[in-house]
């Protein structure tokens, strides 16, 4: 990272840099978020006395664990676990399990710094936690998945609890390996213990609306940016990258609400669709099917086009939902978004916008959501399920989705106001940093130095 951050933390990064070589991601997330503490620091010289910086960006635990499994043709695999407790000052550590190849220990712990100061900004009693593995569950039968999902739980189980640490999904981990997971939990712990993982089904303890809740939440925190500008959806065009869960539900989202969604996207490529992104076909290729977005293109015919590596960011839209993955969204995309006009970028996904590629829409004054604000909406509906679990209830969809619906208001409000009250106005990457670090921070300070 080359930009030079203020005087009052630009040590601790350089310390932060050299404690944990290799980990780019982590660097990264930490230094987006101390780029804006600087005003905080200088207003509350308690928190730099208490060493907040230097406790918040160390884990309070960090787990890595084999996991053995056998595939279906009875050959053996090893894969790693991982688990980064990184902050349990407001509740239990929360956040979401990520099965993918390139998953390692600075990618857990990058995900797992940013979860802290989401989980913050809800405003519910979580902390911030994640896991995962580089298990690649591609290609893999049921079978397959169920051994993998037991094994990685036979060690995991030991450190979970509803009070201690609540998993969720993320990328490669939906509804089925949350099942597996919950199944295998249950056995070794004799426990139906609901509260110690979200996502679950709605007939066995999950809520309804978690699957939804963080593109749909996406959405909703677009629609408050873009009313802040007297703008609205209706009618605008909108470019949607990814086609797994997040993606899928903002596109839906922002369909109800009279947005057209023109692109979506996979790792092999793009489809464009000028008359709007069929999301029930869609869902049927991508949940149902476990398909493409190749296969939807050649189901869904007519004009659609595949575009085979292609990237969504070359389809003119006024507004852009990076919904994949980390560093999704570079300069180069940023500058073709400005030229085609884009109003708004609301990341769906966590970190999808490089560091440079975030300059560039900033500079050419385009509304700008940072993933903790915009995607904060599925890990605060996992917050209203340990919610029902707790009281052994369970709410219906309109009623959870118009809580999901207020606390996205609210965390847009919160991250608003607080820019605001730094003097950067409608810079929504400081407002979210220094508003969930304030509630962080002032726990730890009251918590003593632990
Ligand atoms: P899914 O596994 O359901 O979908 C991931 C999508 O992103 C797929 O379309 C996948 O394509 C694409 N993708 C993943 N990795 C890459 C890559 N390296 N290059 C190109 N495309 C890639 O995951 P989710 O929708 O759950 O997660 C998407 C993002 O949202 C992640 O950043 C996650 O951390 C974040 N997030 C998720 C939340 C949740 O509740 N699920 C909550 C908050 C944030 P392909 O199938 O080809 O790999
Ligand atoms: O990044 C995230 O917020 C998630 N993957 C969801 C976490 C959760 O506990 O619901």
């Amino acid at each position: 990272m080359a930009a030079t951050l203020d005087p009052s933390v630009d040590p601790l990064y350089r310390d932060i840099l050299r404690r944990n070589p290799g980990q780019e991601e982590f660097h990264q997330a930490v230094h987006e978020v101390l780029d804006t503490l600087g005003p905080v620091l200088a207003r509350r010289p308690e928190f730099a006395e208490a060493g907040l910086v230097e406790r918040i960006a160390e884990p309070e635990r960090q787990l890595i664990f084999r996991v053995p499994w056998t595939d279906d043709v009875g050959r053996v695999h090893v894969a790693r676990g991982f688990r980064v407790e990184f902050n349990s000052a407001l509740g239990p550590y929360k956040g979401g399990l990520r099965f993918h190849p390139s998953v390692d220990l600075g990618i857990v712990k990058f995900l797992g710094f940013e979860q802290i100061f989401k989980n913050a900004l809800t405003g519910m009693a979580i902390g911030g936690g994640k896991g995962g593995s580089d298990f690649d569950p591609k290609g893999r039968s049921d079978a397959e998945v169920m051994r993998f999902c037991q094994s990685f739980m036979t060690e995991l189980y030991r450190h979970l609890g509803e009070h201690t640490d609540v998993p969720a999904g993320d990328i490669g981990v939906g509804g089925r390996e949350i099942g597996y997971l919950f199944g295998q939990y249950r056995r070794i712990t004799n426990r139906h213990e609901a509260g110690v993982l979200t996502g679950k089904g709605t007939g066995w303890g999950g809520s309804q609306a978690r699957t939804e809740a963080t593109g749909y939440g996406c959405v909703l925190f677009t629609k408050e940016m873009l009313r802040m500008r007297d703008r609205d959806l209706e009618g605008l065009r909108v470019a949607v990258s990814g086609s797994g869960n997040v993606a899928l539900y903002a596109a839906e989202k922002a369909q109800q609400l009279g947005a057209t969604v023109v692109t979506v996207s996979d790792s092999g490529g793009c489809v464009v669709d000028d008359k709007g992104i069929d999301t029930a076909l869609l869902k049927q290729v991508k949940e149902v099917e476990r398909g493409r977005v190749a296969d939807y293109a050649e189901r869904r015919g007519g004009e659609v086009r595949y575009v085979p590596g292609g990237r969504v960011w070359e389809v003119p839209c006024d507004v852009a939902l990076p919904c994949a993955t980390q560093n999704e969204l570079t300069a180069e995309d940023a500058r073709t978004l400005v030229a085609n006009g884009v109003l708004a970028v609301a990341e769906g996904a966590n970190m999808p916008t490089t560091p440079e590629g975030a300059a560039v829409l900033r500079e050419a004054g385009v509304a700008f959501a940072p993933g903790k604000a915009a995607n904060a909406g599925g890990v605060a509906t996992s917050a209203l399920e340990m919610q029902q679990n707790a009281s052994r209830d369970a709410w219906s969809f309109a009623r959870t989705e118009e809580r999901l619906t207020a606390v996205m208001r609210s965390i847009h409000d919160a991250c608003h106001e607080t820019a605001e009250r730094y003097g950067r106005p409608g810079d929504y990457v400081a407002g979210a940093n220094i508003a969930g670090f304030e509630r962080v921070a002032e726990a730890m300070l009251a918590q003593g130095v632990i």
